[in-house]
């Protein structure tokens, strides 16, 4: 199957041609395509180089499948014109996932409601992925009423640059800012932009795309999202709220069955999941699970993932894989 990967020389692209690969989704032909800058360079696929193409070249070698991961602009102008010659696009940007008339998914939870006819499914975004994997079992058991969740996010969620700044303030040189400031030793409450509402765009994120993954918008959810000089991996501190009484053991037991969750969760042997170990790893770490002493029927938890893979590249090819299996895409 031809596959383009749009973003191909991105951070975020770099994960996906390694997560396509891993998975051994069937590519026999890979199309990169990323920004006029970029065009002619080489970029390697299963031992094989390709050459970078824009995306009007590689609109016209007729991808089956394409994953976009190049920012929202590229995907408004772009995704309709490969979805109008029959492609699949799987959108990792956030142009198209408030759309009412586009799903937003986490393939375990919410796969099933994809249709031949979607042709350009959004991918949600990472603080929203590995928090909803976690809650979406829980809801589905005891109803969330309300989220309190505070995250830790990593800077290769920013992108290459990001990373660049830190590693420059590290080492004592000179950095290009990326962020208004420095970012090593420091913690920004500022991710995306911030709105008239007082919240960033990153938070009103994680209140939009968890009602329209669980299917719920009476689910309250009150965020504040964090910048840390954490080179990958995000972290969240989620204090979550059920209409019904839950025992913790069941608690656990639902979680240690849920596809693409690990339960790390052993404090006196010092278990828990840290962004570190989370780093290259496909699943949703969860530990410090425990009752809430200050509030009926509230849980706490705490929750891993790698913002690259499971918050952005594993979850795209999961959709791409359900596609191929359910007979959608076809070579
Ligand atoms: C971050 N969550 O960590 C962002 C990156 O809407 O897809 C992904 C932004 C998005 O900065």
């Amino acid at each position: 199957m031809k596959v383009a990967v749009f973003g191909a020389t991105g951070l975020v692209g770099s994960v996906m041609l390694k997560v396509l690969d891993e998975m051994n989704f069937p590519v026999s032909e890979l199309i990169p395509i990323a920004s006029e800058r970029s065009v002619g360079k080489e970029v390697t696929f299963k031992g094989k180089p390709y050459k970078v193409v824009n995306a009007q070249t590689g609109l016209g070698m007729k991808p089956a499948l394409a994953i976009f991961s190049a920012g929202g602009d590229a995907s408004k102008e772009w995704a309709p014109k490969f979805a109008e010659i029959g492609c699949y696009v799987v959108d990792n940007s956030s142009a198209w996932r408030m759309d009412p008339t586009k799903k937003l998914v986490v393939p375990e939870i919410n796969a099933c409601e994809l249709a031949p006819e979607d042709r350009i499914i959004a991918n949600p975004n990472c603080s929203t992925i590995q928090m909803v994997l976690a809650l979406a079992p829980l809801h589905r058991k005891y109803q969330i009423k309300r989220i309190v969740v505070s995250t830790y996010q990593s800077v290769s969620g920013t992108g290459a640059k990001a990373l660049k700044q830190m590693s420059a303030e590290r080492s004592g040189q000179e950095a290009d800012m990326v962020y208004p400031y420095p970012i090593d030793m420091n913690c920004l409450p500022h991710i995306d932009v911030f709105t008239e509402s007082g919240y960033t765009k990153e938070e009103l994120k994680m209140i939009n795309e968890t009602r329209k993954i669980l299917g719920d918008d009476t689910i309250n959810v009150s965020p504040t999202t964090v910048r840390v000089p954490v080179k990958g991996g995000h972290s969240e501190a989620v204090n979550v709220e059920f209409a019904n009484d839950y025992d913790l053991d069941e608690v656990r037991d639902i979680l240690s069955k849920t596809e693409g969750v690990v339960v790390q969760d052993d404090p006196a042997n010092k278990v828990y999941p840290m962004p570190l170990y989370a780093e290259g790893k496909n699943e949703v770490f969860v530990g410090r699970l425990r009752r809430d002493l200050s509030h009926p029927n509230t849980l706490n938890m705490w929750i891993v993932a790698d913002n690259l893979r499971k918050g952005a590249a594993t979850n795209a090819v999961q959709i791409a894989m359900y596609l191929l299996k359910q007979g959608f895409i076809k070579a």
